[in-house]
């Protein structure tokens, strides 16, 4: 019998705006995944709205964890992203040597728009970049590809070659996979440019893009690809699912006229991940 795939899922539980574990726990849940949260912290919105309330949970993550291992539970998949602090870097990594999951995926949440987050200090960032190191998968925005390279945070690459270039850097000469997000393409496109070190297949994936950003995409992008690789699909076909039911549920939350700081409006379109639909193309 085929069991249900287990994913830890380390983040912050930010209860308004969308972003981590809200929108980990349905994306993973409606693709057929278990999502397990070990969560970081609780706030009452993320940081991008004035005024949020914190509560760090740092010291529930070990006994969390030693609770978990004294269950005998084994988890497919760890996946991480947005982080408070280098202590909770370092948890990832115990978590990491304690329950050896197959797919370690190690979204490396450090700015966005060609600036380091206000809440990323650089020794937060050198937590960060060396848990990085150690993923079998990294799904960096060009901000954070350019900090990871030792870029300033502002570089971008010159066309296609050199962001393979940056890509096959990032994979470790093709020791991990990588996939690059926020990538802008020509006529009206939006997309990521993947590194599979499976075969050392690489290329671009795209979808519309919608001329709004929202908080809380690289999340989704992030729980789509998850899913779906934990589903067996390719790095690249993964990738493109995730390219285009975010661009999907950006251009449904501008049509609706949300706030952006409210997130993508991402409830409506769920149904659109579940299987047995299996063309990405049905989702736009
Ligand atoms: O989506 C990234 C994210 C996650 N969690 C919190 C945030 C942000 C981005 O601002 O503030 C608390």
């Amino acid at each position: 019998m085929n069991h249900t795939p287990r994913a830890a899922v380390v983040q912050d539980l930010s209860a308004f705006g969308r972003c981590s574990l809200t929108v980990a726990l349905p994306v993973l849940s409606v693709l057929g995944v278990q999502c397990c949260p070990l969560a970081t912290a609780l706030l009452s919105t993320h940081t991008g709205l004035a005024g949020n309330t914190f509560l760090d949970l740092t010291g529930q993550l070990a006994p969390a964890m030693d609770h978990w291992a004294r269950l005998n539970l084994s988890f497919d998949a760890l996946y991480s992203g947005f982080l408070g602090s280098e202590a909770q870097a370092e948890l990832v990594r115990r978590f990491r040597t304690q329950f050896h999951p197959q797919l370690v995926l190690v979204d490396p949440v450090m700015g966005d728009h060609g600036k380091a987050y206000r809440t990323c200090t650089p020794t937060l960032c050198r937590a960060v970049m060396a848990l990085a190191e150690e993923a079998d998968l990294i799904t960096p925005n060009l901000t954070e590809a350019a900090l990871l390279l030792g870029l300033p945070p502002e570089a971008r690459p010159r066309g296609e070659g050199e962001l393979s270039r940056w890509a096959w850097k990032l994979s470790r000469e093709g020791r991990r996979s990588v996939v690059i997000t926020g990538v802008t393409g020509g006529e009206g496109r939006t997309g990521a440019y993947c590194w599979d070190r499976e075969g050392n297949r690489h290329g671009p994936v795209w979808a519309e893009r919608i001329p709004q950003s929202y908080p809380g995409t690289g999340d989704l992008f992030a729980s789509v690809l998850l899913g779906r690789l934990l589903e067996g699909r390719p790095l690249q076909e993964a990738a493109a699912w995730a390219a285009v039911f975010v661009s999907a549920c950006a251009k449904h939350t501008l049509t609706a006229g949300t706030p952006p700081q409210y997130g993508v409006e991402l409830e409506a379109m769920l149904p659109r991940l579940m299987t047995p639909r299996t063309n990405k193309e049905d989702v736009l």
